[in-house]
């Protein structure tokens, strides 16, 4: 076990409870030291509670709840005491003080869970799932990590990882043998098994979309000509008021960034000035972000005014997002509709009546059917990789395809075992088999202190 760590676990500010987190060689023995009750900590018995005060010397320093989790049976597979005490900031940082001068280290961000993953409890994968779940927007990704720290996605790298060292076994069984001597059939065989592993990468790296989606949101970007109701779109896809609407055209000055979830599925979506011509200076960068906007958007919501005839600017519009993934919204339906089909065939079109509120629903339900692509629930019941796993399925990918193409040349069966071993090491680093302390550093500082 290594030196003592402490930190406090719960967010800043006011609350019922605030939970300090110890852990380590002398996580009890500092406990001691600090905790009067019923009986030593250090003679608690392991995942119990005891009431009892938090003593600087004689001074109480709060009324606090003490659990004690022996290892290897805790969070960091270390002796882990964690301290309820009173809410806000001061008892706790009154507490932290404490046991800091009783001989604990201030933890780094994630350094509890890094010694999960140094303990061999989780894998990296787990323990990239651990800030997923605190980062979670929606329900569907929170599943989706929950499912993660359980083990789904690194039991499917493990798979890989096990079909590579089959492969890699073959290869090398067949090593000894003179160059001649391997048959064509041989060579066939081998070639198999590197396809089946190769096929079971592309798989994983299928996912990287649906991960990315679940983890940072799909970009939207909503477009329309002024005063169309981008914003109200934007306020009826968050069910609350976040973005003025007004009947004035060019009310939304600034592009306006929020995530509303659609089905599970976080949407990130960005509000825009309204395209014009020949404006004042404030509205042309309004312009210009919307057109910066648009080259970054995964799904385009392009808003017309159906109450009123398409004009020249709305053609333009429609001529600027086509060939985006994009949503028609034909809103002010309860205005009465000169719909256009003819410039609006091949589109998918919802229409709406923002004002009311009918349609909302229906709109709903095409960008979820939109961006699942009909895949619906599965989305937060597979594993999804993420941009590091992706990363490192290229690597391994790449080095398989190195192989594949090796293998009918009569290339000597040591390169092949020597690219096989390559992509072994990049599927190891995803789970952390092989990893680097710069990467861990990586990895780990992106988390909340006291995780
Ligand atoms: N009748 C009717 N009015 C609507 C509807 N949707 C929006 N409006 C009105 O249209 C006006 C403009 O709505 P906004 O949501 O501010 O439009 P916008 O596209 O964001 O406008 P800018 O930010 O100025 O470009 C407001 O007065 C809304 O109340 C609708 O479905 N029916
Ligand atoms: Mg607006």
């Amino acid at each position: 076990m290594e030196e003592a760590i402490a930190a406090i676990a719960t967010p800043p500010g006011p609350g019922g409870i605030a939970v300090l987190r110890i852990s380590g060689r002398t996580a009890l023995q500092i406990a001691d030291a600090v905790f009067r009750g019923r009986g030593k900590p250090s003679t608690q018995p392991s995942h119990t509670l005891r009431h009892g005060l938090l003593m600087d010397g004689e001074e109480v320093v709060d009324e606090v709840l003490l659990a004690v989790m022996r290892a290897p049976r805790s969070y960091t597979a270390e002796d882990v005491v964690e301290i309820s005490c009173h809410g806000g900031m001061v008892s706790a940082r009154r507490a932290l003080d404490l046991l800091v001068r009783s001989g604990a280290r201030v933890a780094l961000p994630g350094e509890f869970t890094r010694r999960a993953f140094l303990n061999g409890r989780i894998d990296l994968t787990q323990a990239e799932a651990v800030a997923d779940i605190i980062a979670a927007q929606t329900e569907g990704a929170q599943r989706a990590g929950l499912a993660q720290l359980q083990g789904r996605l690194y039991r499917q790298m493990q798979q890989a990882y096990d079909s590579l060292a089959d492969a890699l076994a073959h290869v090398e069984a067949r090593l000894d043998f003179p160059e001649e001597d391997l048959a064509p059939a041989a060579r066939r065989e081998i070639a198999e098994w590197v396809r089946g592993a190769a096929h079971f990468i592309e798989t994983l790296l299928a996912t990287a979309r649906q991960g990315r989606i679940l983890r940072e949101g799909v970009r939207t970007v909503i477009v329309g000509k002024p005063n169309v109701g981008k914003s109200s779109l934007l306020n009826a896809l968050l069910g609350e008021d976040r973005a003025i609407v007004s009947p004035i055209p060019g009310t939304t000055r600034d592009t306006i960034e929020e995530v509303a979830n659609i089905g599970g599925v976080p949407l990130r979506i960005v509000d825009t000035a309204g395209i014009r011509e020949h404006e004042n200076q404030l509205e042309e960068e309004g312009i210009r972000r919307t057109h910066a906007q648009l080259e970054m958007a995964e799904l385009v919501l392009l808003v017309f005014d159906v109450s009123r005839p398409l004009d020249a600017k709305d053609r333009d519009l429609l001529q600027l997002c086509k060939g985006r993934p994009m949503i028609v919204v034909l809103n002010k339906t309860d205005l009465g509709t000169f719909l256009e089909a003819v410039a609006l065939r091949d589109q998918t079109c919802v229409p709406v009546s923002l004002k009311s509120g009918r349609g909302v629903e229906d709109l709903k339900a095409t960008i979820a059917r939109h961006v699942l692509q009909g895949k619906a629930q599965a989305i937060f019941h597979e594993a999804a990789i993420n941009a590091r796993h992706q990363e490192a399925l290229l690597r391994a990918a790449a080095a398989l395809e190195r192989a594949r193409a090796a293998l009918p040349q009569h290339a000597s069966l040591e390169i092949v075992a020597t690219d096989l071993r390559e992509a072994m090491r990049a599927i190891g680093e995803v789970t952390g088999r092989t990893v680097t302390e710069d990467v861990l550093d990586r990895i780990f500082s992106k988390f909340c202190i006291g995780k």
